[in-house]
């Protein structure tokens, strides 16, 4: 049985158990436990801070881990990253004082920079030979500069609205993340036939992100030109009307492409549009 630790709470939480749960996984929420028995799949729950999961699952306390990449950085386990998980995006940058004269890298020499990711700063500023001074400090890094305890920050940023409200700005961006799989480097053949299982549904669950189902009634006459702007899996489905002259077509689309097809295939004279929103697409 896999054991797979989650963020107790915090922002990377509610949407690790949304995806289990989208995977047929049931989690309990209760975030007082520590471990639990999940429903619908061979696997125990365990609730960490972000910052212990890489961790555990490189110690082997949990095999599987959903976890910034930022934190898997940073702490530089031994785990495998097994797949990008497409949330909790963020990137971590380097920021400075909105009056500062900013003139690029070299700005940073002999400045003291205050960061919770002292291990990731440090490897960026010596990959561009840049001698600073690395404060670490575990929470509130934005504030740093203003009483004094820094010239600069290096910090996560997602609007940058905690930036400007600190008054600094974003001068480089270093590193970007987002929520990831990872696992222990040394599970059994049995704990990788579930892994695989799970990364098969994680997977479907992605890839129908952003597409839709979408059918259509069609004067059968118009079937071959419709086809040219229908992608599909395969093909688009066709089926036969009662009425004659006239066919249902129902195809996938990708949302981005939706209302552009859509607009094509009424001007050929498409009716009874319906567009459902797909969960899972299995190739
Ligand atoms: O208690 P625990 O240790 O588990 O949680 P935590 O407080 O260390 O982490 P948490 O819950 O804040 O974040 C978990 C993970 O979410 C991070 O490791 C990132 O991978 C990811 N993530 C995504 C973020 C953000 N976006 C984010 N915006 N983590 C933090 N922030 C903070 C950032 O530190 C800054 O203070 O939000 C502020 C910036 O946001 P903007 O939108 O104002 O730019
Ligand atoms: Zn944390």
């Amino acid at each position: 049985m896999l054991r797979i630790a989650i963020q107790a709470k915090g922002r990377l939480n509610e949407q690790s158990i949304d995806l289990l749960s989208e995977a047929g996984i049931g989690v309990a929420e209760s975030k007082r436990k520590l471990i639990s028995r999940a429903d619908g799949f061979p696997m125990e729950v365990l609730y960490l801070r972000d910052d212990d999961i890489p961790q555990a699952v490189a110690m082997g306390v949990a095999d599987l881990g959903i976890v910034g990449l930022n934190e898997v950085a940073e702490k530089n386990f031994p785990v495998e990253r097994t797949m990008d998980l497409g949330f909790g995006s963020c990137r971590i940058s380097l920021a400075v004082d909105r009056t500062a004269d900013y003139n690029g890298l070299d700005y940073f020499r002999g400045k003291r920079v205050a960061t919770s990711y002292p291990n990731i700063l440090a490897r960026f500023f010596a990959e561009k030979g840049i001698d600073a001074e690395i404060h670490t400090i575990e929470g509130s890094v934005e504030i740093a500069p203003a009483v004094g305890m820094s010239d600069a920050i290096f910090d996560i940023v997602s609007s940058g609205g905690t930036l400007i409200s600190n008054g600094l700005v974003e001068v480089e961006k270093v590193f970007y993340s987002e929520a990831v799989l990872i696992a222990n480097p040394e599970l059994d053949e049995d704990k990788r036939r579930e892994t695989a299982q799970l990364t098969f549904r994680f997977n479907s669950i992605l890839e129908s992100r952003g597409m839709k189902y979408v059918l259509m009634n069609l004067p059968q006459e118009k079937l071959d030109e419709a086809i040219t702007i229908l992608p599909g899996m395969r093909s688009p489905t066709v089926l036969p009307l009662a009425q004659e002259g006239w066919c249902s077509i129902h195809a996938v689309i990708c949302e981005s492409q939706l209302w552009e097809r859509i607009e094509r295939l009424k001007a050929l004279g498409a009716e009874g549009i319906l567009v459902l929103t797909l969960e899972n697409m299995i190739r």
